[in-house]
This record gives structure tokens, sequence and C-alpha cells, in this order.
């Protein structure tokens, strides 16, 4: 192999990186996520603590990464500060404990933050790609994430050449990145699949400090089997879609559609595609999960914009087999485009978003269970509810066996608001809020998508808020959450105790 760049292991690129650095790593869901050196770091790192000395990074990346990046540098306590999403349980553990300092951001705003200086110099990007030119030319794998913007800002660069991408998913990524305000100009996308940028990305030769040759697949986890509740939430969303067409509030040829990340997001798609009255459809998204490539193949799905392919490794193995297909149908693009607010306004993208949990006034909380504890992120849903043509959210009426309402008076943490948030499904039903008023709002949401062991205590809970224009009361707003903490159970709440 012919590089003018050095060939290192991924101890000695690890060996190059300082304590205190910022590293802009490549990954999105994880899927992309840099491996072999994230990893090498964490074993440097617990070497560097062993011997009595500080090691800690800052760790930029486009959403959530696997287990050898974010795990490896967690369980090596090496991660100072942390953007913009996550979903590994031990950094999970040290961010709600204190140990590691993290910023919950949309992504779509991630690397123009990064361009402007406010999060400091970028000193490392650290990304995967299956090819790369003597001139510096990276073809990203299966995601783009920020690894654009990282590769061009940083200082100096890594690469992991990752031999299980074939170098032939040149094609397949369209990068592009806006000029910063007052230069700024529009995204040029106005069509799922225009390609507006460039299939690689340009890397200043002279930044290249090496290459790790590696050989890895994904860490994407495989998806759970659909239950009954994933099923019931897919067939409503889809069922109250092809009613908007029918009605004539959605065009015949329907509208973009993007859906979140997790098993409920997967199950809503399969609902999609099977449901005969929905027609054909694109998605402009952030995620392509396992569920949208029977779509494609079927042609149910005509094509799709993304940031990441985020498949479990047979479904991946499957797209790589028959990639010339994929080539035609999907656009991989950076976050800043695929979850361009601009964009998905013009495009009339209709959003899927997941919940933790909904307050009768249909503010939404995606991020902290009992307001304080961090789960994941908000990720791209606030990119894509705040500017979708129709913004849904669902998830099931109840967590932790019935004990926990997903439905309850005021959301404990609040990541989307009741001016962004359209319309609700669990499995019990839809609630349609357009056009309701904060007490048709809360009598929608109680009927339709709270589970029956709750609605009760719920509608006492309105019979007490009658007065004002939202349906609130100050003292009993999170008393359904503090009789969890008290009692373990949300169920059979006597309201006289909280007030
Ligand atoms: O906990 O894992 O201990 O069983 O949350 O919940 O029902 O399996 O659903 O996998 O779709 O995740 C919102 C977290 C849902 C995810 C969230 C507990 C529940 C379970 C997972 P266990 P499910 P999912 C895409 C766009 C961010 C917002 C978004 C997420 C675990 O979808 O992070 O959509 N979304 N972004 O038991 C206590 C509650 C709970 C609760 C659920 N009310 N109280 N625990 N759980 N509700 C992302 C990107 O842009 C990258």
């Amino acid at each position: 192999m012919a590089f003018p760049f050095p060939i290192l292991t991924a101890e000695e690129a690890a060996d190059l990186i300082a304590h205190g650095a910022t590293i802009g790593f490549s990954g999105f869901t994880p899927a992309g996520a840099a491996k072999a050196i994230p990893k090498a770091l964490g074993e440097k790192a617990k070497r560097e603590h062993a011997a009595g000395r500080d090691f800690k990074v800052t760790v930029l990346t486009g959403a959530s990464t696997g287990r050898s990046l974010d795990g490896a540098l967690a369980a090596a306590e090496a991660i100072s500060f942390r953007i913009p999403y996550q979903s590994d349980p031990t950094l999970r553990k040290q961010i709600n404990s204190g140990q590691v300092r993290f910023a919950d951001m949309h992504l779509s705003q991630v690397p123009q933050v990064v361009r402007y200086g406010f999060l400091g110099p970028v000193h490392w990007a650290v990304a995967e790609a299956c090819d790369l030119t003597a001139g510096g030319g990276v073809v990203l794998t299966t995601s783009v994430g920020a690894s654009n913007t990282y590769l061009r800002l940083a200082k100096r660069v890594l690469i992991e050449l990752n031999a299980r991408h074939p170098p032939y998913l040149l094609g397949l990524h369209d990068l592009f990145e806006p000029k910063d305000p007052p230069a700024r100009q529009e995204i040029p996308v106005y069509h799922v699949t225009d390609r507006i940028g460039s299939p690689i990305c340009l890397v200043d030769p002279n930044k290249i400090a090496g290459v790790v040759l590696t050989d890895l697949e994904d860490e994407n986890g495989a998806f759970d089997e659909p239950t009954l509740v994933t099923d019931k939430i897919g067939h409503h969303v889809a069922d109250f879609l092809a009613g908007e067409m029918w009605d004539g509030r959605i065009p015949p040829r329907f509208l973009p559609l993007q859906s979140g990340v997790g098993n409920i997001a997967n199950a809503v798609l399969s609902a999609m595609g099977q449901n005969r009255e929905i027609p054909d459809f694109e998605m402009y998204t952030e995620v392509l999960q396992d569920s949208v490539i029977p779509l494609l193949e079927s042609g149910r799905c005509r094509c799709a914009s993304t940031c990441a392919l985020t498949l479990s490794p047979a479904a991946m193995r499957h797209v790589i087999a028959n990639l010339d297909f994929f080539k035609g149908q999907v656009v991989l693009r950076p976050q800043e485009v695929s979850n361009s607010p601009e964009v998905v306004r013009r495009l009339g993208v209709v959003s899927m978003n997941t919940a933790i949990e909904v307050d009768l006034g249909g503010n939404v909380n995606s991020t902290h269970v009992m307001g304080k504890t961090m789960m994941n992120g908000i990720g791209g849903s606030g990119d894509f509810t705040r500017n979708a043509y129709l913004s849904m959210f669902s998830c099931p009426s109840t967590a932790k066996g019935g004990k926990i309402s997903a439905i309850v008076p005021l959301a404990s943490h609040m990541d989307h608001s009741e001016h962004s948030v359209q319309v609700i499904v669990t499995e019990q039903g839809v609630a349609d809020l357009r056009g309701k008023d904060p007490h048709e709002r809360a009598q929608l949401i109680i009927n339709n998508c709270a589970h029956p062991d709750y609605r009760e205590q719920l509608r006492d809970y309105l019979k007490m808020t009658k007065s004002g224009h939202e349906p609130l009361s100050l003292s009993l707003g999170l008393a359904m959450h503090r009789q969890f903490l008290r009692h373990g159970d949300m169920r059979h709440i006597d309201w006289e105790e909280f007030q």
C-alpha cells in the first residue's frame, strides 16, 4: 500500500494523543465509529493512571458510539467532557454521578458550534475510513456524523482504515459543509436524494499523523423482537398517517419520513411498510435501522437520505453484498445536513421520535428519567420535531412493569415543548393535539394515550387544575414522580399526601 503516511499500530497512534486533548471521533449511533484507536487510548489512560498521572480527554462525536469508543474510554475513566449523545451504560453512570461533564445538544448544531470555536480547538480527528488516497482523500464508512467537520478543523488526524468495509462504499456519501454566517447560504437539498457535495472528504495530507489498519465490524446491537406493545404503536402511527393522507392533509405522493433510534422506531417503520393504505414513501432521516432494508428492496421505501446506517451486523453484511443497489437508493450525509432545520421544513418531513414521558400539556421529555437521570440525549429529535410538517412522539404508556406512567401531569424535564409536539401515540391510541387548547389536549392525552390504570388519577388531577390557561398545579405537578420515588409505584396516588 503506497501511502505517504506512517502505518501505525493502534497503540502507537494512541501514544501521540496527550492528556487534555479534544478529539473529534467519527461515529453516529454507533455506525462508523472509530474503534481501535479509542480502545488503545483507554489502555493508555489505564497505564497513565496506574503511574499516578492524569489522563483524560474531551470526546466529541456525531452521536452514540460503541463499546470500543465510549465503552473503553469510560471504563478507563478517560473522559472529562463529552458531547452530544451517548448510550453506553458505563458512560451514562459517570455522567449521572458527575464524573463526566456532558452537554446534551441538538445534533444538527454540533458541527457549527465546533466551527464557531464555542468548544475550543480540536486537537485530533480520529475517523474510520474504507479508503484513503495519497492526497488525503478519505472515503468514510457507515456514517458521516460530524466527521467531515472534525477532519477539516482538527490540527492532526488519525485514520482507521477498516478492511471490513469495502472501498467501493465510495459514492454512498455526499459531504457538504455550509459556510458560516454572515456568508451562509441555503443548503440546496430540494429532494430527498439530491447530491450537493463530494463523495470523499478532502483532508490536508500534511495533517495526517498516521493510519491504523483494522478489520472490525460496527458495534451496533441487534434489535429486540417486536412486542405486542411496539407492534400496536407501529400500527397506530401507520393508520394515523394513512388517515391524514386520505383526509387530504398529507399529499397523495406522501411526505418524507424521519424516525429515531431504538426498538419502537424500528417497529414503527416496519408497520409503515406493512400498511398498504400508505403509498411507497421516502425517508429523510438521521438513522436507517434494519426494518428499512427490506422496505428499500421491495420499493416500499423509494429512497432514503440518512446520516448513518445503524444496522445489525447481519443487515450490514447484506447491504455490502448488494451495495450497487443500495448506492442507488441511499445517500449518507453529514448531520448538519441530514438534520438541518431548513431542509426538514422545506421537504415537509413527518417526524417520529420517542418520548420517555409526555405531560398533559403535550410537552415531551425524551432524555431524563425522573427529571434527573440522563438516558441518552436529545439526539436529532429536536432538529426534526421543531421543523416537521407533522411531528409525532410515541412511547409505551407505562414503563417498569406498569409502575411508571409515561403520561404524567407535568414532565419532569422538557425537551420538546407543546409548541412543537403535535401528535402523541402509545399502544393505547393516538392523541392528535393540533388546534386544541391546553385543557382539550390534556383530556385527549388521558383518554387516548394513558394506560387505564392511570386514567382516573390523571382525571382527578385535571379536576384540581381547572382555572388558568394551562392545567397546572404547582404543588401537584410532580406528585406522581414523588410518589414513585417514595413508594416505588406511581399508581393509586393519594393526591392529599402531596398537597
Ligand atoms: O429501560 O433498558 O432498563 O429496560 O428506557 O426504553 O421502551 O426500550 O424504548 O429503546 O426506543 O428508548 C426515549 C430512551 C427510548 C430513546 C428512548 C426506560 C425503559 C427502558 C428504553 P431498560 P424502550 P427505546 C433519535 C432521536 C432520544 C430522543 C429521540 C432515546 C429504556 O428512544 O434516547 O428520539 N430517544 N432522538 O424502561 C423510566 C420512564 C421510561 C423509562 C422508558 N418514563 N421512566 N424509565 N424508560 N420510559 C436518536 C438520535 O438522534 C441519535
